[in-house]
């Protein structure tokens, strides 16, 4: 948009006397923030309504992502960013004698989602507006986000994250829109006059549902979609309900939304969480139907005005909801609703993990929805049937919804979507040939790949705008639009003079960051150290463990040799761990235990230092990755789906130091092996250990002195006031089988560090590194990945300016 410094600095004084009435002087942040909050909102109103209106008006195809988390991070930057508008009000607010880095800081950092597959949905949609792709965010308004994340006495503790305290901006109430959502009761089907069975309802629990519409501003191209998160409320009660039995009804309906459940990767069966599930999918679904009939298009062409996204198996029942309401409600037959539903749904599949894999009880599921369970018997019923006579029955039972008294989620999703995707081509490709083979038997052309991306604007253009001067300086600011554009950087890859600049860069954004450990941690960092950087959730196969037990090797190793030639190193660990999963709190309690040891240690010469940092979340990532010179993607082969972080470390120029896994395969084919650091077990070395169950992690420990006495380290006092989790580790590495082949990699991750221990002395080399890295990492911006969801999925692209 256009805004002179003057209009905006009128505005901003106006703003602040109509919502204040006060003047700037007299403001706090706070108050700086949530006027400049509204001021935002003024300035893309018209473009939100106009976009609207313009895909009403050409009844253009709409997709909504269903999404049980939208891990957004703070959104004012951003929306200055797309409004194009960022560098006039820094300047302007400037003038008014307030700093815009002060005030960013005000606003909270919703935690809407748990890690990746949030992240990716915020990604996604912040995509989609800037790609011009009519697409839109559904999913939960949680009153508590993820919780935030505590160190006392080096063990987690997880207190509530209560980020809609003092408002929240950026959102509008949009009561009008509310639905009601039915919960229990009883249900039977009775023959209507014309034949048709027709369901009945009695005693079921209503809850309102009511969405709260936020804004989702493209860059700089007048696009404005809509984030819809519903919020769960009591009804309008008629006057005859008792005022207890009110009270209680209302406890039970508003915790739906009352808080993220925080598992990542990691299915918890309660039935609070199946409410959750249906509760934003029934919504959503009835809203968007709502809608499409505004438009009087009739409901058997749905598929081509509106495609529906599930994201991972949470709102897998949007397949039983859309078919309720075409068959209860539009009055369809079966055959034509299961085939506007399979054409409306497709599913992303984002983890091989068994463990995440969602089932329901099926006396849970039909108690709590009775209308909904039946249609899934019926859609089992008749897929078995028809598969029956096609493939082998061993198969059938296999792939069938209904089985050993569960529903199972991801085979609903399946079925009843015409596409599949996995998240990386590693991830696709153990999907079809192992993890859903059989499906893959049954429905071939469902599945494809569509590989994740990261939003180059939030991850380059805010985290890192000295790099993003460079670049502009370098070669343009076309990779703005068009990312692939930065591999003109190639170009720079032996001249001295950037090389330079961009390790001064590097340099001065890790002075940065530890001026922040400084003032947050008491922790003084030397820049001139390795930044080596591990920022993930905490999880077993991500081995956060390979990384530590490294570390004690090194400590080991300058305590016999204090003079020993090592390049200094910071180890940056930012982890939540799921509160009920012990193994992973107990990592978190000895990695705080090693980082005590090491970090007070003054006969190692400030080698070596340990930071954890509490409470990772967006935030901190946006501060974390533009210093690092090092990223940790360490996950055994074949577990971690894709991987994202490794998106955002490159692109800010860090080295990837990885595992096959994931999309680290795809960054290795996109900069070359010599712009890598690969080392251990491949995909199919670890299946072939599934296969013959060689793998004997105990002779590791007995066999290799140096991870012995890392390993004995663990249990024999040397690492204070960590006996217990120590001993727990050990034995899971050493007597309970190494799950995730810890110590089977240990000396090939050992000799990839000492590689880059050697690489980092040659700064133009490890430079010319990062500067490629930085060229290759265009191809994994989330505008070429929605855009391809939206060509080869949704059929929904169309540029709205064109029309
Ligand atoms: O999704 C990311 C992947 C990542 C994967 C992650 C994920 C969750 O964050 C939560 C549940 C789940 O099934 C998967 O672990 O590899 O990059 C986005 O696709």
């Amino acid at each position: 948009m256009d805004l002179s410094k003057r209009k905006f600095k009128d505005d901003y004084k106006k703003m602040m006397t109509e919502v204040y009435s006060m003047d700037i002087s007299e403001a706090e942040p706070t108050e700086q923030f949530f006027v400049l909050g509204n001021l935002v909102r003024t300035y893309s109103s018209k473009n939100w309504s106009h976009t609207n209106q313009v895909y009403v008006e050409n009844k253009q195809k709409q997709t909504y992502y269903f999404s049980m988390e939208f891990l957004l991070g703070r959104m004012l930057k951003s929306n200055l960013l797309n409004l194009g508008i960022l560098n006039t009000v820094r300047d302007g607010l400037y003038d008014l004698g307030i700093d815009l880095e002060t005030i960013v800081q005000m606003e909270p950092d919703p935690g809407l989602g748990n890690g990746g597959l949030g992240r990716l949905a915020a990604c996604f949609i912040d995509s989609m507006a800037t790609s011009e792709i009519p697409g839109h965010g559904n999913g939960i308004r949680f009153k508590y986000g993820l919780f935030k994340q505590k160190f006392v006495n080096g063990y987690q503790v997880e207190l509530p994250e209560n980020w809609l305290q003092n408002g929240n901006v950026w959102e509008t109430r949009k009561m009008h829109a509310a639905v009601t959502v039915r919960l229990y009761g009883k249900v039977w089907l009775e023959k209507t006059a014309s034949g048709v069975l027709e369901p009945h309802y009695e005693g079921a629990q209503k809850v309102l549902a009511v969405p709260y519409d936020t804004a989702v501003i493209g860059y700089k191209n007048d696009v404005v979609n809509t984030l819809r998160l519903w919020s769960a409320e009591v009804p309008a009660q008629d006057e005859s309900t008792d005022y207890w039995s009110f009270i209680h009804q209302r406890n039970q309906i508003e915790s739906i939304s009352e808080v993220l459940y925080p598992d990542d990767s990691n299915y918890e069966g309660r039935l609070l969480r199946l409410k959750q599930e249906y509760f934003f999918v029934s919504a959503g679904v009835q809203s968007i139907i709502r809608h499409y009939k505004k438009m009087r298009v009739p409901m058997l062409h749905l598929a081509e005005k509106v495609a529906i996204h599930i994201n991972d198996t949470h709102p897998a029942l949007s397949v039983p909801e859309l078919m309720r309401i075409l068959l209860d409600e539009e009055k369809m037959d079966w055959e034509h609703a299961w085939n506007v539903t399979v054409n409306v749904m497709s599913y992303t599949n984002h983890t091989i993990m068994s463990e995440a894999l969602e089932k329901w009880p099926i006396d849970m599921i039909s108690t709590l929805l009775p209308r909904i369970y039946q249609i899934i018997c019926e859609i089992d019923r008749r897929f078995t049937m028809k598969m029956s006579t096609l493939f082998d029955p061993s198969i059938v039972e296999r792939t069938r919804i209904i089985e050993c008294g569960h529903v199972k989620m991801a085979h609903l999703a399946i079925i009843g979507s015409h596409s599949i995707n996995g998240v990386a081509q590693l991830h696709t490709t153990i999907l079809k040939e192992k993890v859903l083979h059989d499906f893959y038997l049954i429905y071939p052309s469902k599945f494809n790949n569509k590989t994740n991306g990261i939003t180059q604007r939030r991850w380059l253009m805010l985290a890192n705008e000295p790099l993003c001067n460079l670049i502009n300086r370098k070669i343009g600011n076309d990779w703005e639009t068009t990312p692939t554009e930065l591999k003109m950087l190639k170009a720079f890859r032996d001249d001295e003079k950037t090389l330079i600049e961009l390790a001064k860069i590097k340099h001065q954004n890790k002075e940065r960051f530890a001026k922040h450990i400084q003032k947050t941690m008491g922790l003084v960092l030397n820049p001139d150290a390795i930044f080596d950087v591990q920022i993930k959730r905490l999880h077993a196969y991500k081995r956060q463990l390979l990384n530590l037990l490294h570390i004690l090797s090194l400590y080991f190793q300058l305590k016999d040799h204090p003079e020993a030639d090592l390049h200094p190193r910071v180890f940056i660990f930012g982890a939540k761990a799921a509160p009920s999963y012990t193994y992973a709190k107990q990592i978190i309690k000895l990695i705080n235990s090693v980082a005590d040891l090491i970090n007070q240690d003054t006969t190692i010469k400030e080698k070596l230092k340990i930071v954890f940092v509490e409470n990772y979340g967006v935030s901190l990532a946006e501060k974390i990755i533009p210093a690092a010179d090092i990223s940790e993607q360490i996950s055994l082969a074949s577990k971690e789906a894709s991987g994202t972080s490794n998106m955002k470390l490159m692109l800010n120029g860090a080295i990837t130091l990885a595992t096959l896994d994931g999309a680290n395969v795809e960054i290795r084919d996109r900069v070359g092996s010599n712009n890598i650091i690969i080392f251990g077990l491949r995909e199919e070395e670890v299946y072939q250990y599934y296969h013959d169950g060689s793998y004997h992690s105990k002779s590791y420990y007995d066999r290799n002195p140096v991870l012995r006495r890392v390993l004995n380290a663990l249990i024999d006092g040397t690492i204070p006031d960590a006996e217990a989790e120590g001993r727990s580790v050990f034995d899971s590495l050493v007597y309970y089988g190494d799950e995730y082949f810890v110590l089977r990699d240990f000396d090939a991750y050992s000799a990839a560090q000492k590689q880059i221990d050697q690489l980092y002395r040659d700064t133009l080399k490890w430079q010319r590194m990062a500067l490629i890295n930085i060229a290759g990492a265009g191809t994994f911006s989330s505008d070429y990945t929605v855009q391809q969801y939206a060509s080869q999925i949704w059929d929904v692209f169309s540029r709205i300016r064109d029309i």
